[in-house]
Formats: structure tokens, C-alpha cells, sequence
């Protein structure tokens, strides 16, 4: 049934469940010299690049093609729309390998039809933190859709990412392949429900007017908790700290040092969102919140071109209730004029989702290892961990 994903070492849905395989690693690593030196074959009319994510010409490209052709929902209403600063932001973290962001050509047009990344992060898995690649943004172009290009791509990134002695990897798909280590949901908060409803992200509930509508998503204007504020670049220690210990607590999470948050975390305007309580007694840090900048292009709808999405990332709640923290979150989203707020139900989402209003969606996100197997399927909440 899975012609490929059957041939690779991943967790196979007839293994669900058994207690005898050991957890860990699938297949050990073999010598560097052993690593297959050239690329993989493509299909004669195309070639193989290294997209250079620093020139601006490429950066378009890259973003032009996932504009027109990555990830859509089921009903083909909207398409996500990376910004290009964004792209850079995901692709550049520290330690990143300029030889994981590949692309493919057309050789006669150099038209750019495919692409796939890897970016190096260590995930802690239970107790052992793994040096893995983050692999995201595959995408081939529609009109080549179906050719099993796809598998070429992934054994290509596959191969460059052994050649820096790295044999894991994490990533997050809509579809079911083998095999998931959890399976999570999107939940939505309306920030500006007319719109959303004008271009059929949302529906009038039952029994409820325009009017009842705006007010039941109706927002203060500014935030509640005394001390909260954005993150600057000296709450860097803190922040890691306050994240690191919380994050020891799932069973898969990213194991941030200061470099890591430093990257992650420090707001960039239109990429990424970090606040902070700072105790105006003790100036403690105590809580953290940040959310990232997603927006999806709406396709066919005459008055609105672009829905504007916030997603929520890392959120630490030590001395702020968590909801009374994401509620703060939510009226800044909506100062800065986003449409909705979007939350997994990860690590401790579930316990603000219902609260806040958050309804939820119809798409799962499915997590996967590559070449590290976990003796059972998680649940959402045991997941520390938000991919791009
Ligand atoms: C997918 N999303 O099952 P089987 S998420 C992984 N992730 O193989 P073809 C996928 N595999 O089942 P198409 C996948 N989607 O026969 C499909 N597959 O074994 C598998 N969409 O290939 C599929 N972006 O080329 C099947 O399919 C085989 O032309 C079929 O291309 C697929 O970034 C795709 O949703 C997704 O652009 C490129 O539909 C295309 O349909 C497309 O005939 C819109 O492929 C955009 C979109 C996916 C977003 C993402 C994470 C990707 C993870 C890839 C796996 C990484 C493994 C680890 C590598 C490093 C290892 C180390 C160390
Ligand atoms: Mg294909």
C-alpha cells in the first residue's frame, strides 16, 4: 500500500504496538564513506539545486512556487502563503546546512518545479536527545503531481542529511504514512469572525446573528496581567531557562540552548511573536507566550485575498493562569489585526482551548520520527514539540 515509506526505516503499521522492538534508533549508522556520494537520478529533463535561501532571487523562486502550489485544506479554499522573510527565518537557524534546501529545475527553462528542506535541531525522545533534521516545505509543482517524484525528493534530502552524520529526523504531515507518533488537531479562535465567515473559513453558528457573532468574540483592548511584555534580546537566559524546564516534561520536545532561543523565540515583526511576564516586585521572568505569522492566500473570493493567521508556538505558564496568559496573547493577535488564532492541542493547550473559544478544525496534523522508533502512540498533550 505504501510502495515507498515500506522500503524506509520507519515505524510499519504491522509493528503498531509491539512491545519486543526495542526503542531507539531502526537501523544504525552506517560509515560516512558508505553514504551514496552523487544524487539521486532524476527523470532527464530536470536537475538538481542548492537554492541559496540569502539571494533574494531565490528566495523568490522558492517562495513563488510554494504560493502557487504547497499545502491547500481539503476543501481547496485557502493555501499557505510563507512570506519570504518567514522562509528565511525557518530555513537559517543556528548550524544550518545550505546543502538541505534543494530544489529542482526544469533543465531547459530552469523553471523551479519542486523543493524540499532539512534544518538541524536535537529532539529529546524520552530520555535521549537525538541530533535530527527538521524536514518541511515539500513540494512538487500541481502539473507534476502523481509521478512519484515525491520519494526522490525525500531519499535525495535523506542522503544529504547522512553526509553530516546525521540519521533522524522529524516532520509533520496531513497525510497518514507509516507510521504516526501522534496525531494532533488544529483549534481555531475568530478574531475578526465577519471575515472569516464572508469567506467560508467559519459558519454562522446555529440560532446566531452577525451581530451576536462579533460580540461573543468580542476582545479587551489591551492586555490584563501587570508585567507583561514583548521579549528583548537580554530575556534570553530566562527564557531559556523557564522553557527548558518546562519542556522536560513530554516525551518529544526540542532540546533549546540560548542560540536556539535566541533564534526561535526573539521577535522578528511579521515572522514571529514573543511576550514575557516580568514580576514588576521581583523582575522574575514567570510565563512566556509567542506565536508565529502564517498567512494563507484565499482562493477565489473577490473582496479578500489574504486570511492573516497567528499560530500558536512555545507558551510557558509558572506563576499566570495559562488561560489568563493565551487570553492576553489572543488581544495582542487581534491589536495587530489578525483574523484568527490557530492552537494545536499540544503540550498543555487543551487546558485554554474550550475556555478561550477556540473551535475545532477539521484537518489532523500527524508527527513522525525518521529511523527512531517509540514503543507507543502519544498523545497530543505528551507532545512538546511545534513544527513550522
Ligand atoms: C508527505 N507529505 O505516501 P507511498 S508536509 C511524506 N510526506 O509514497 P508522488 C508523502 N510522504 O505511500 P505527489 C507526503 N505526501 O507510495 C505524499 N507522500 O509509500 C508519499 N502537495 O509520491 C506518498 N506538502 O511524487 C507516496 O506524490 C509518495 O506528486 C507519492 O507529491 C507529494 O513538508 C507532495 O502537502 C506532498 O506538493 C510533494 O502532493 C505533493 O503527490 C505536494 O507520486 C502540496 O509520496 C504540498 C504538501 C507536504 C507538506 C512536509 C513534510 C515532508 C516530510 C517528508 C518525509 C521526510 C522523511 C525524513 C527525511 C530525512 C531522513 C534522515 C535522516
Ligand atoms: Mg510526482
Amino acid at each position: 500500500r505504501h510502495k515507498f515509506w515500506e522500503t524506509q526505516p520507519v515505524g510499519q503499521f504491522k509493528d503498531v504496538g509491539d512491545p519486543s522492538l526495542p526503542e531507539g534508533p531502526i537501523e544504525p549508522p552506517t560509515p560516512l564513506s558508505e553514504v551514496k556520494q552523487e544524487p539521486y537520478n532524476l527523470p532527464n529533463l530536470y536537475e538538481w539545486i542548492t537554492c541559496d535561501m540569502n539571494s533574494e532571487d531565490m528566495c523568490s523562486e522558492v517562495y513563488n512556487l510554494l504560493t502557487n502550489n504547497y499545502v491547500e485544506d481539503d476543501e481547496n479554499m485557502f493555501r499557505f502563503n510563507y512570506s519570504k522573510e518567514f522562509l528565511r527565518w525557518a530555513l537559517h537557524p543556528p548550524g544550518y546546512f545550505a546543502s538541505w534546501h534543494i530544489g529542482v529545475r526544469v533543465k531547459s527553462s530552469k523553471k523551479l518545479v519542486a523543493f524540499i528542506t532539512g534544518v538541524p535541531a536535537r529532539i529529546r525522545a524520552c530520555d535521549t536527545v537525538v541530533n535530527m533534521a527538521e524536514i518541511n516545505f515539500l513540494c512538487v509543482h500541481k502539473k507534476l503531481r502523481s509521478k512519484r517524484l515525491a520519494p526522490v525528493m525525500i531519499k535525495e534530502v535523506t542522503r544529504r542529511v547522512h553526509l553530516e552524520n546525521i540519521w533522524q529526523a522529524a516532520y509533520t504531515a496531513g497525510v497518514v504514512i507509516p507510521t504516526p507518533i501522534s496525531t494532533c488537531q488544529y483549534w481555531h479562535r475568530s478574531l475578526n469572525p465577519k471575515k472569516l465567515i464572508d469567506v467560508g473559513f467559519s459558519r454562522l453558528g446555529a440560532r446566531m446573528t452577525m451581530s451576536r457573532t462579533i460580540k461573543l468574540y468580542k476582545l479587551p483592548d489591551s492586555t490584563s496581567t501587570p508585567g507583561f511584555r514583548k521579549m528583548e534580546p537580554h530575556d534570553v537566559p530566562a527564557v531559556t531557562r523557564l522553557l527548558r524546564n518546562y519542556l522536560s516534561q513530554f516525551l518529544v520536545a526540542p532540546d533549546f540552548d540560548e542560540n536556539d532561543v535566541e533564534h526561535w523565540l526573539l521577535p522578528r515583526e511579521y515572522v514571529v511573536e514573543s511576550f514575557l511576564v516580568e514580576s514588576p516586585e521581583t523582575h522574575e521572568i514567570t510565563d512566556f507566550c509567542s506565536f508565529y505569522t502564517l498567512p494563507s492566500s484565499i482562493l477565489g473570493n473577490q473582496t479578500h485575498s489574504t486570511l492573516k493567521a497567528a499560530y500558536s508556538y512555545y507558551n510557558v505558564s509558572t506563576k499566570t493562569p495559562l488561560l489568563q496568559l493565551m487570553n492576553d496573547a489572543l488581544i495582542i493577535a487581534k491589536q495587530k489585526d489578525y483574523d484568527v488564532f490557530n492552537a494545536l492541542d499540544v503540550m498543555q493547550n487543551e487546558g485554554f482551548l474550550k475556555e478561550l473559544k477556540f473551535g475545532p478544525g477539521d484537518g489532523k496534523l500527524h508527527y513522525y520520527l525518521y529511523n527512531y522508533r517509540l514503543n507507543h502512540v502519544m498523545r497530543p498533550s505528551e507532545l512538546g514539540l511545534v513544527l513550522l
